[in-house]
């Protein structure tokens, strides 16, 4: 960033706004920050570290440690400014103890510089102070280190100075409040995974995680020099590319900062993630399709140019270009304005023609000097758009038969008496046997089971019309009711919520990441809109007398048997659904009262973009590593 624009954020104590007090934030903590479950508390934390990220982004702070603490509480430590701390004019006290009481100050209303502060983030570390047991800040500014505490998020100790310090920064130390949160345990691979992110979205920035729970400390660094390149290496980590490094394009316009990497792998999937302000936007937009379009421009150009494409075939359609393509765009403006359903779509028109601009002059400039690599590329679009015209045609088969059959769904599907898809739940379970279960201890007003047999067809693999030719699958379409891809309507889903019932082995997970790969590959809405769930089958039922416990996880039984007396215990271990009858996966599994479900979230697609490539990808070295370190540990397979 230039010292011009250095300049232009400078901020101080005035220009603080301040807009309401947060009584309403403990009574309604969901209005905040989403949720009081797992997702809210590590929210808390997000909200920390993007104000320090801020820092950075205006060019003031380079690195930002993290450290989950015994006591569940969480340090996050940046080295920017320090949050100010004279008296602020109008509220006549410390600016500090502003920012840190008064919901959405810390000016990053004011306008200046490029910012967090989206749709999801940006409500302010006085949100974090609100719900938390208490919280304790350290400010190194101006020579002095200065400290308060605030519990429950009243003040506690007033402004003190605590000693010479010859650095800057702030330091923020928070325990959750565990009257507010359902559970205040920190998952380390939730903070890592978008603490990663963060530091290949801006360059250079070394934040480090560091888990002090256990006897031995773990910690990881995050700093990769090269951003959103390097982002696009790990996505590709397990996959042929080409070209052997990504192309890289960086430019800053009219105050929006664009960046762009991508490269080609060897595959048919297109994994593109945009971004705004360090913030994901799901749902694409202005700065997504504006990329979207310059490539196919560019594509077509240079396949004419190159005589790729002859002068009678029609141009290259946008989805070929992009088979295969891994990229990932950034921006960064000074005003995002977020959209859509779930506030993930950039909605900026200015972004447009800027990153339109940028890409036409310096991919096209990128590709002129590297003719080999544009006709590669060229003529992986030009594959594509053959076997598209193949796959049509197979998709036009199996929609003239789904119109046919629609009348009767699949025999093996029990469905629900509900014609309500808000109130009606549908279990895809493994196997007949669990099926025959489930379809006798489901309560059959709201709730469908649709077998599945064996494992359904890995989609990593294979192409659109050898998905639509398997069995399995076709089913699972037509008792959804959505169609797939494109033909994709929400409108037309028969259930609110898709449960995948599972084994609790490795198997289980396999056939749970090929359903998660279709959902994720084919009908995206479904899951991040929040219709999909995985169900959680005990694995242990611990009988003593009439008493019954169902257990969920091994380490649990340690702690169980301490409380109960051991004698007269019985163990049944589960291998599977199967061996449950109807009335005990009724009690553990599919009644809504007693049940353990998770919701699939698609913040870890990242991870399950890896995971997926892994598991179902052409390597086979990777996959037998995968599987033989997570064999043990199941539960780390979901995503
Ligand atoms: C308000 C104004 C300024 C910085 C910050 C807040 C700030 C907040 C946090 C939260 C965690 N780390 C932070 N670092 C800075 C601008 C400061 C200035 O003008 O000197």
């Amino acid at each position: 960033m230039s010292q011009q624009e250095k300049n232009m954020g400078v901020y101080d104590e005035h220009q603080i706004q301040v807009l309401e007090g947060f009584e309403a934030v403990r009574k309604r903590p969901s209005m905040y920050i989403g949720s009081t479950g797992t997702r809210g508390l590590h929210h808390l934390v997000f909200e920390v570290v993007d104000n320090s990220i801020d820092e950075a982004m205006a060019g003031y702070c380079t690195s930002i440690h993290i450290s989950i603490n015994k006591d569940n509480s969480v340090t996050v430590i940046d080295d920017g400014r320090g949050i100010p701390v004279k008296e602020h004019p109008q509220q006549k006290k410390s600016a500090l103890e502003v920012v840190l009481t008064m919901l959405h100050a810390g000016g990053k209303f004011g306008g200046h510089g490029y910012k967090v502060a989206g749709g999801l983030h940006g409500v302010g570390v006085s949100v974090v102070n609100a719900l938390s047991e208490w919280l304790e800040v350290e400010v190194s500014r101006d020579g002095e280190k200065y400290y308060q505490r605030y519990e429950q998020g009243n003040l506690v100790t007033p402004l003190q100075v605590t000693g010479k310090t010859s650095r800057s920064g702030t330091r923020i130390t928070f325990k959750p409040d565990s009257l507010i949160f359902e559970d205040i345990t920190f998952e380390y691979q939730v903070l890592a995974q978008r603490l990663r992110e963060q530091a290949f979205l801006n360059k250079g920035i070394k934040i480090t995680l560091q888990d002090r729970r256990a006897k031995e400390i773990e910690e990881q660094i995050y700093q990769y020099e090269g951003g959103i390149c390097s982002f696009v290496e790990y996505l590709n980590k397990n996959k042929e590319t080409f070209p052997p490094e990504p192309i890289y394009i960086e430019k800053e316009k009219e105050n929006c900062y664009v960046e762009v990497a991508l490269q080609y792998c060897t595959g048919f999937n297109e994994t593109i993630f945009s971004y705004a302000n360090n913030i994901r936007t799901q749902e694409g937009g202005t700065h997504e399709s504006a990329f979207k379009v310059a490539m196919t421009r560019l594509i077509n150009d240079h396949s004419r140019r190159l005589g790729v494409l002859k002068e009678n075939q029609d141009n290259l359609q946008g989805e070929d270009i992009r088979e295969g393509l891994t990229a990932i765009i950034n921006v960064k403006i000074l005003d995002p304005q977020f959209e859509g359903q779930t506030k993930t779509r950039l909605g900026n028109s200015e972004v447009r023609g800027i990153v339109e601009g940028v890409l036409l002059s310096e991919l096209g400039d990128l590709m002129e000097q590297n003719p080999s690599m544009a006709k590669k590329i060229c003529e992986k679009a030009l594959q594509a758009s053959r076997v598209r015209e193949a796959a049509r045609k197979a998709r036009e088969l199996t929609r003239r038969k789904n119109a046919l059959e629609i009348s009767h769904l699949p025999g093996k599907l029990a469905d629900c008496t509900s014609k309500d898809a808000s109130q009606s739940e549908l279990f895809v379970v493994e196997g007949d046997s669990a099926g025959g279960s489930a379809k006798q201890g489901r309560d059959r007003h709201f709730q469908a089971v649709l077998p599945l047999r064996g494992k359904i067809l890995n989609v990593e693999k294979a192409r659109l019309d050898k998905i639509l030719a398997n069995e399995e699958i076709r089913s699972l379409i037509t008792v959804l009711g959505t169609g797939i891809g494109d033909d994709f309507s929400i409108a037309n889903l028969r259930y609110h919520r898709i449960i995948i019932m599972t084994d609790a082995d490795v198997d289980g997970s396999h056939i749970r990441t090929l359903l998660l790969t279709f959902f994720f590959r084919y009908m995206e809405p479904l899951i991040s809109l929040g219709y999909v769930y995985i169900a959680q089958p005990p694995l242990l039922k611990i009988t003593k007398k009439k008493k019954t416990y169902y257990l969920y996880r091994e380490a649990e039984l340690e702690g169980l048997m301490d409380e109960i007396d051991r004698k007269g215990t019985s163990i049944q271990r589960y291998k599977g659904l199967g061996e449950m009858n109807p009335e005990q996966l009724w009690e553990t599994t599919l009644n809504p009262e007693s049940r353990a479900i998770f919701k699939v979230d698609l913040q870890d697609a990242i991870t399950a973009n890896n995971i997926l490539s892994i598991l179902m990808g052409e390597k086979v070295e990777p996959r037998r590593r995968y599987i033989e370190e997570h064999a043990r540990d199941v539960r780390n397979l979901d995503i």
